[in-house]
C-alpha cells in the first residue's frame, strides 16, 4: 500500500485551527488540530478517517481509532482490536493534548529543589548541562550511581539506555504496584507480570474479584460482559464499592488487609467439604509431595537412593514414588519415613494447606474481615460448584501482606482444578516480543545486533528484595545511605513518585541529596518542582509505539500511528531521543555502539532512528512467527493489531512444564522457602499500618476508577467527575457528628503528618474505612496556576503512609491509618 511509505513527518501537518471547548464547558487553550489527513481507509473513500492508536493513557494498550473528520477530530474505540474497550480518559485525550499545564520548553531549576522555580532553556544548554552532570557522576561514583524510575512508558527502551551508561539501576513502579502479585504469580505459577494469566474473561461462569475493579482495562470489561450475558456471577471483594459495583455484581465489603484470611477459610471450607479436584492437585500440582517436619521436601536422597527427586507415597503400589511418577499419588498421607540418619514423619503438602486453613474456620475469619462466617461458607460453596476464577490481581502494594494474599488466589484456582481451562485463570500466548537488550552475566545483546559489555554491579533493590521486580523504596535507602553503593543522579521517565510511593518525607530527603534530577514528562506533576532539568515529552497521540498486547489470551502485538503533532507553543520532543542525546553528549562512543551518532542531534532527523528500531522489532517477530514483515507492518499500521496466536487451552500445566522448581502448580511453594518464607500463605495483621483503636481512627484505603489517573487527574473533567474528598460511611458520620461536605483534619496515626480535606457521605465505603482516590488529590506543584486550584485540594494519600516495605517481596503498603478530627 503505497501510503506507507509515506513519511510519518509529512502526514502530520498542522492545519485546520479549531477553538475548543470541553464537553463540561471549560475554556480550553485554543488547539490547533493537525490534520493528519492520511486515509486509513481507500483512497477516494468518503467520510472520516480512522487512524489506528492504542491509548497511552494507562498501560493496559487499549485499542482506539484517531478520527479526523476533516472538521472535527475525535477518539473511539477499534470494535475489531484484540482489546476493544475505551474509558473516560483516552475521551480526554485530545484535552490533554493541548493542555494549557503542558511542559512547554525544557525547564532549568533557579530556586531550591521543591521551591518550583525554574527558567525555560533552550534544548541545547539543558541538555548538554544534565549530560555534563551526568558524566561527572558517573566518573566519580561509577556509572551504578545514575538511576531511572519509569512506569510503563519507555520501560521496553529504559534497560537499553542503562545498558548502555552501564547502569542496572533501572526501577520502576512495581513496588506500589504488582511487586506482590507477580512474586506469587512466579512462586505459585513459574508465570510472570499481571497479564501473563488472567481470567478467560469472555468463557467464564463466576469471577471473584478481590481488591481490583477492572475500570482499568477496558477491553476486559467488554470480554467479561459475554460471560455475563450468558450468567455468569461476579463477586468483588473490596472494603469499598468500585463502580462495577453498581451493576448486578455482588459486593462484599471486607476490612482492609484481611483478604488472605478469607481466602484461607473459602479454602478450608472446599476442603473440609471434599469440593476440590482430587485429580487435578494429584497430577498437576504438588500437593502430594512429602514434606519434613524443617519444611523441607523429602528427596530421593534423604532415602539414601540415586538422584534428588521429589517424593509422594504412591496409594497404588504403596511405596514412595518421585513426583510426577506414581500412579496414584496419595493426598492426605502423614506417616514415619525410616531414612539412613533415622525415622522421619512427613506430611503431603496438601495436609499442610489444610492445616494451615484450619487456622481459619468461617467464625474465626469472620472475626478477622468482618464477613459473616455464612457468607463465607456461602461463596467457597459457590466459588467450588461453579467452577470459580479469582482473578490473580494488578495493584497489589496496599497492606504489605499481600504476598500471601496472592498465592492464596491462585491456590483457590488450583484448589478447583480451574487452571488453563477454558473460562478458568488461563496463561497467555506470549507474543515473543523482542526485548531492547538482553542482560547475561558476561555481556548484554541489544536488538541493535550488537553487543555491550556486561554490568558491573548489581540493582539496589534486588539485592535487598530478590523476589521483588522493582523497589523503589531501596533506591532511596542507597540515596540517603549511600549503602550498598550511593545512588546521585535520578531521572524520573513518565511516572511520578510523589504521588506514587509511600513515605513522601523520605523521598523529599532522597531528593535534597541527590546530585542531579532529570524529569522527563508531560504536566507539573509534584515531583517536577525537585527536578534540576525538565524535559517536555511527546504525549502518546504524538508519537508512534509498537508493544505486544497485555490484555488478551491471545498472542498479539499492537501498534499505535502518531496522529498529532504538538500543539504551537509546546516545544516537546520524543523521550527517547532525550534519553540517546543525554548518552550521547555524555559518551559519544557509548551512543555510537547502537549506531546513534551526533547525526541525530537535529531532532528532525531522529525519525530515521526511530523507524530503524521499528523495522528491528519487526524483523524479529517476523522471524519468531515465521510471518512477512510486509504483512505485519500493514496490518500493524492500518489496523493497530496483529494476531500471532490464538489461545490454545489445557496447555500449562498439562502438556509442558511449568518454570516452578518442580515444573507444577506449587501450593506448597520451594522458591518462598528457598527466601526463607512461609512455604504456604497465612494472614498476618498489616504490617504497613498500625490498626485503628479510637473510634475516630479508620483506614485509608485507596485506588483508581476510571476518571483517575496520573495525567487525567489534571484535565478539567477531572474537576467534576473525580471526587477529591474522602469516603466515610453514613454510620460513621452519624457517629462522629459529620454532614455530607464536612472539612476535616486527618491526622497519620504512624507518622502523625495532618492536612484537612472534605468529606463524602457515601455507603459505597464499609464503616471503619475511609477511601480516597489515588493520584487526584494534594497537587503541590508551583507550575499549577489558578486555574487548576481544584488540584490541590483534597489528599494524597501518601501522605499518612508508614514506609512498610515488605521483607524480600519488596511490595510497599500504600494504604494507612488516619485519625478525624474535627
Ligand atoms: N482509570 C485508571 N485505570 C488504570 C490506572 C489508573 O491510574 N487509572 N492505572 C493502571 C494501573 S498502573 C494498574 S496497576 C491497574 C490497577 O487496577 P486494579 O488492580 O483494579 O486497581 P485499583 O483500580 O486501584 O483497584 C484496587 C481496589 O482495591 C481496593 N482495596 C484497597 N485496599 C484493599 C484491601 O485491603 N482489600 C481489598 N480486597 N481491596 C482493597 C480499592 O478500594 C480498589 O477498589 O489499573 C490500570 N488502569
Ligand atoms: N495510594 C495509592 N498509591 C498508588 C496507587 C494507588 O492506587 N493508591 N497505585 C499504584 C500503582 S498501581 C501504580 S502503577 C503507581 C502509578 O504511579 P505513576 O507511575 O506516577 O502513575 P501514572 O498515572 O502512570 O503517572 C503518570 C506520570 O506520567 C506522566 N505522563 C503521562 N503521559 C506521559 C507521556 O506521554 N510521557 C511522559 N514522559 N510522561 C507522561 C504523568 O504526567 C505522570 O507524571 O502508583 C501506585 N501508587
Ligand atoms: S483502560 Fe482506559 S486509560 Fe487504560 S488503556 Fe484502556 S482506554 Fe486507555
Ligand atoms: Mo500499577
Amino acid at each position: 500500500m503505497s501510503y506507507l511509505k509515506i513519511n510519518r513527518r509529512e502526514l502530520v501537518k498542522l492545519g485546520v485551527t479549531i477553538g475548543v471547548v470541553s464537553a463540561l464547558g471549560a475554556p480550553l487553550a485554543k488547539i490547533v488540530l493537525s490534520q493528519t489527513a492520511q486515509p486509513v481507509q481507500k483512497a477516494g473513500a468518503a467520510g472520516p478517517k480512522y487512524i489506528p492508536i492504542y491509548c497511552g493513557a494507562c498501560g493496559s494498550k487499549c485499542g482506539l481509532y484517531f478520527v479526523n473528520s476533516g472538521d472535527a477530530m475525535y477518539i473511539v474505540p477499534n470494535p475489531s482490536h484484540p482489546q476493544p474497550g475505551m474509558c473516560a480518559r483516552p475521551a480526554a485525550a485530545i484535552q490533554m493534548w493541548g493542555h494549557p499545564l503542558r511542559l512547554r520548553k525544557p525547564l532549568k531549576r533557579v530556586g531550591q529543589r521543591g521551591e518550583g522555580k525554574f527558567q525555560e532553556v533552550d534544548w541545547d544548554i539543558a541538555l548538554n548541562e544534565a549530560a555534563a552532570k551526568l558524566k561527572e557522576v558517573a566518573d566519580k561514583y561509577g556509572p551504578q550511581a545514575i538511576a531511572f524510575t519509569r512506569h510503563d512508558h519507555m520501560s521496553w527502551h529504559l534497560p537499553l539506555i542503562a545498558s548502555l551508561i552501564g547502569t542496572p539501576n533501572v526501577i520502576g513502579h512495581e513496588g506500589t504496584c504488582h511487586d506482590a502479585s507477580t512474586a506469587a504469580r512466579q512462586v505459585v505459577l513459574g508465570a510472570g507480570g499481571p497479564p501473563a494469566v488472567d481470567p478467560d474473561y469472555a468463557n467464564l461462569n463466576y469471577l471473584l474479584l478481590i481488591g481490583r475493579n477492572l475500570d482499568a482495562a477496558m477491553g476486559l470489561v467488554r470480554a467479561l460482559s459475554k460471560a455475563r450475558e450468558a450468567g455468569a456471577k461476579v463477586v468483588v471483594v473490596d472494603p469499598r464499592a468500585p463502580n462495577l459495583a453498581f451493576s448486578s455484581v455482588e459486593w462484599v465489603p471486607i476490612t482492609p488487609g484481611t483478604d488472605a484470611a478469607l481466602l484461607l477459610s473459602m479454602i478450608y471450607v472446599i476442603i473440609n467439604e471434599g469440593l476440590y479436584d482430587v485429580q487435578f492437585l494429584k497430577r498437576y500440582t504438588n500437593a502430594p509431595m512429602l514434606v519434613k517436619p524443617d519444611g523441607q521436601p523429602l528427596t530421593q536422597k534423604d532415602l539414601g537412593q540415586e538422584g534428588s527427586a521429589y517424593l509422594v507415597f504412591d496409594a497404588a503400589s504403596g511405596g514412595f514414588k518421585p513426583l510426577g511418577s506414581a500412579a496414584d499419588p496419595a493426598l492426605d498421607y502423614e506417616g514415619d519415613v525410616d531414612t539412613p540418619s533415622g525415622s522421619v514423619h512427613v506430611k503431603t503438602a496438601f495436609k499442610l494447606l489444610a492445616e494451615r486453613a484450619a487456622k481459619y474456620p468461617p467464625e474465626k475469619a469472620a472475626q478477622i474481615t468482618g464477613i459473616p462466617a455464612d457468607e463465607i461458607i456461602r461463596l467457597a460453596r459457590e466459588f467450588a460448584t461453579r467452577r470459580g476464577v479469582a482473578e490473580d490481581g494488578w495493584y497489589a502494594a496496599k497492606n504489605g501482606n499481600e504476598f500471601d494474599v496472592y498465592r492464596a488466589i491462585l491456590i483457590l484456582n488450583a484448589l478447583v482444578g480451574n487452571i488453563d481451562k477454558r473460562g478458568g485463570l488461563c496463561f497467555q500466548e506470549p507474543a515473543k516480543f523482542p526485548n531492547s537488550c538482553t542482560i547475561g552475566a558476561d555481556k548484554i545483546d541489544t536488538i541493535f545486533g550488537v553487543s555491550l559489555p556486561p554490568l558491573k554491579a548489581k540493582r539496589v533493590d534486588t539485592m535487598k528484595y530478590p523476589l521483588a521486580v522493582s523497589s523503589f523504596d531501596a533506591l532511596l535507602d542507597a540515596v540517603l545511605t549511600e549503602k550498598p553503593y550511593p545512588v546521585k543522579a535520578l531521572i524520573i521517565v513518565g511516572t511520578a513518585p510523589f504521588h506514587r510511593d509511600v513515605n513522601t518525607q523520605k523521598l523529599k530527603e532522597a531528593f535534597k541529596k541527590l546530585d542531579l534530577v532529570v524529569t522527563i514528562d508531560i504536566l507539573p506533576q509534584d515531583h517536577v518542582d525537585w527536578s534540576d532539568y525538565v524535559f517536555p515529552d511527546l504525549m502518546f497521540l504524538e508519537r508512534s509505539e509498537i508493544s505486544s498486547a497485555p490484555w488478551t489470551l491471545d498472542a498479539a502485538v499492537v501498534y499505535s500511528n502518531k496522529v498529532l503533532d504538538p500543539p504551537p507553543g509546546v516545544d516537546a520532543r520524543h523521550a527517547l531521543w532525550i534519553l540517546l542525546e543525554l548518552v550521547r553528549r555524555a559518551w559519544p562512543d557509548k551512543a555510537a555502539l547502537i549506531g546513534y551518532t551526533d547525526r541525530y542531534a537535529d531532532y528532525a532527523q531522529f525519525e530515521a532512528f526511530e523507524e530503524q528500531l521499528f523495522g528491528k522489532v519487526l524483523d524479529y517477530l517476523s522471524k519468531a512467527w515465521n510471518v512477512s514483515k510486509e504483512e505485519l507492518e500493514t496490518s500493524l499500521r492500518t489496523k493497530g493489531y496483529y494476531v500471532l496466536k490464538r489461545k490454545t487451552y489445557e496447555v500449562r500445566p498439562y502438556k509442558s512444564k511449568l518454570s516452578t522448581p518442580t515444573g507444577l502448580v506449587e501450593i506448597y511453594s520451594l522458591a518462598a522457602l528457598k527466601y526463607g518464607l512461609d512455604p504456604l500463605p497465612d494472614w498476618t495483621p498489616p504490617p504497613a499500618y498500625s490498626q485503628p483503636k479510637a473510634p475516630n481512627e479508620f483506614y485509608l484505603v485507596t485506588g483508581k476508577d476510571q476518571n483517575v489517573s496520573g495525567h487525567f487527574a489534571f484535565t478539567y473533567d477531572s474537576k467534576y467527575l473525580t471526587e477529591r474528598c474522602v469516603w466515610m460511611n453514613p454510620a460513621d458520620a452519624e457517629r462522629l457528628g459529620v454532614r455530607d461536605g464536612d472539612v476535616v483534619t486527618l491526622e497519620g496515626v504512624d507518622n502523625g503528618f495532618a492536612a484537612r480535606t472534605c468529606v463524602k457521605v457515601t455507603n459505597r465505603v464499609r464503616p471503619g474505612v475511609l477511601f480516597a482516590y489515588a493520584f487526584a488529590g494534594g497537587h503541590t506543584s508551583a507550575l499549577v496556576d489558578g486555574q487548576y486550584d481544584f488540584l490541590r485540594t483534597g489528599v494524597n494519600p501518601q501522605w499518612f503512609t508508614k514506609g512498610y516495605v515488605a521483607p524480600v517481596i519488596g511490595t510497599a503498603g500504600t494504604n494507612s491509618v488516619v485519625r478525624v478530627r474535627l
